[in-house]
């Protein structure tokens, strides 16, 4: 479809990039906006900054075709898209400052008739309470003479261009007119189905998403820690559980980690804190995991001087993003505690932390247990004749559930059969 229409797209980050590309190569004439110079500088380069399958061959096709480039400023548009981060505060609640700073920056160059729509993820009745009487401000009519829409991004990294088309969009207007003509925007690739509600509707959607995962994570955590005080099997539980046609209790682990799962929920309990009770206890037990892997390695290792091979930092399995990741709590408590850490990732590059990341190898050597954290498939079958001829102590202690271990000499503990560390401690 060639609309010979122009986007301008601010923000050229993970959900940015791919979305300008995607426009470009559905025949809009798409202007990225970024604050960084090296994404603009690359990006017209015909290069990208950030790592995502199909990514560059995508945006040098489109930077070559002249249907996609990038600078500094926003530019006249048909159509805007703001896509910039979310971060949050100290308290955890929305820091808007980039989503309110790029509503700004476009100002200047909006004409009548223009669509506007945030995919960046924002707190309940932001479109209507801050982004509106932005636009208001500059005295445009938002639903009249500029269309303003929210339209979340629901994409998983690793498969983002496949999602992009694929995914169901869910597109929320300030009122009806916006959402539709939002929604024709998206129909030039989106080859899901696209829902059409309100704003607040999006907004709350999106986050309810993110927030159901984290409660029902929370509810297995939970059952974790109510099985270690009962003898009772969790994993057997959760298996026997999810026979049931209607029931599908997640998986436990050593917290919840990554930019969505572990933040978003806090967008809600800032806007009704009262209101907010299971969320924001389900927050609280994720938060409480690491201690709890701790309190469960100090029994296994009752020794402070026992060296531990850490396996994993990211916040899950097979990439490399350590943001928020449980992983790293773990860390600096078993760094406190005084224990000696050995700490192996494959995914991690050196320069991303700020302590030494060890070979497999070196990791293993004198480590009385290998902590797994994170589910690479790396850790799923590990090289049991290396942990047997260089650890002290041949036991793994798997947070995931991930490890396969086939040496009867090497010793499994998971959150499984957490009644075999208590059995340990009182021996
Ligand atoms: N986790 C568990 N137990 C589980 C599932 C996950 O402990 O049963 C943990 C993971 O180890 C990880 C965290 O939860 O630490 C989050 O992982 P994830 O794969 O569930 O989610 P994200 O944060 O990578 O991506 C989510 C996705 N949302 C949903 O699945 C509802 C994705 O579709 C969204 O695009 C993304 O958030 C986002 O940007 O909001």
């Amino acid at each position: 479809m060639n609309t010979n229409k122009n986007m301008c797209v601010i923000g050229l980050g993970y959900i940015g990039l791919p979305t300008s590309a995607m426009f470009a190569k559905s025949g809009w004439s798409v202007t990225g906006v970024d604050v960084n110079p090296l994404a603009v500088e690359k990006l017209n380069k015909g290069e990208i900054h950030i790592e995502e399958i199909g990514l560059k061959e995508l945006v040098e096709n489109e930077v070559e075709a002249g249907r996609l480039r990038a600078q500094l400023e926003p530019t006249e548009a048909d159509c805007f898209i703001i896509a910039v981060p979310t971060p949050h505060n100290e308290d955890n609640s929305a820091d808007l400052n980039y989503v309110i700073e790029a509503t700004k920056s476009m100002l200047p160059f909006l004409k009548e008739g223009n669509t506007v729509i945030i995919e960046s993820t924002i707190p309940p009745r932001t479109i209507n309470d801050v982004i509106a009487p932005i636009l208001k401000e500059a005295r445009w009519k938002p639903g009249k003479d500029i269309y303003l829409a929210h339209c979340p991004e629901r994409v998983l990294p690793g498969r983002i261009l496949i999602e992009l088309v694929e995914n169901t969009r869910i597109i929320g207007g300030i009122n009806e007119v916006s959402a539709q003509k939002a929604a024709d925007v998206y129909r030039s690739f989106v080859k899901g189905s696209i829902l059409v509600t309100s704003a607040v509707s999006a907004e709350m959607s999106k986050l309810m998403e993110n927030t159901y995962r984290d409660v029902n994570i929370a509810l297995a955590n939970e059952l974790v820690k109510i099985s270690e005080k009962l003898d009772v099997n969790a994993l057997e539980v959760i298996q026997l559980a999810n026979h049931h046609p209607r029931v599908n209790l997640h998986q436990p682990g050593p917290g919840v980690g990554g930019h969505c799962l572990a933040v978003d929920p806090y967008f809600i309990i800032e806007k009704a804190p009262e209101q907010s009770i299971l969320i924001s206890h389900s927050r609280k037990i994720n938060n409480s995991m690491p201690e709890f892997v701790v309190s469960q390695v100090k029994k296994l290792l009752p020794d402070i001087d026992s060296k531990i091979a850490v396996f994993g930092l990211t916040y899950k399995g097979n990439i490399d993003d350590v943001r928020e990741s449980p992983a790293m709590n773990i860390l600096s408590l078993l760094q406190t505690e005084g224990y000696k850490l050995g700490i192996y990732d494959p995914h991690v590059q050196q320069d991303q932390v700020n302590f030494y990341i060890s070979t497999f190898e070196d990791a293993l050597q004198n480590a009385e247990c290998i902590l797994v954290l994170t589910d690479h498939n790396e850790f799923k079958q590990l090289d049991e004749e290396s942990i047997l001829n260089k650890m002290k102590n041949p036991v793994v202690f798997d947070t995931k559930n991930c490890v396969v271990i086939n040496s009867s000499d090497i010793i499994y503990f998971g959150f499984g059969n957490l009644d075999k560390i208590k059995a340990l401690q009182k021996a």
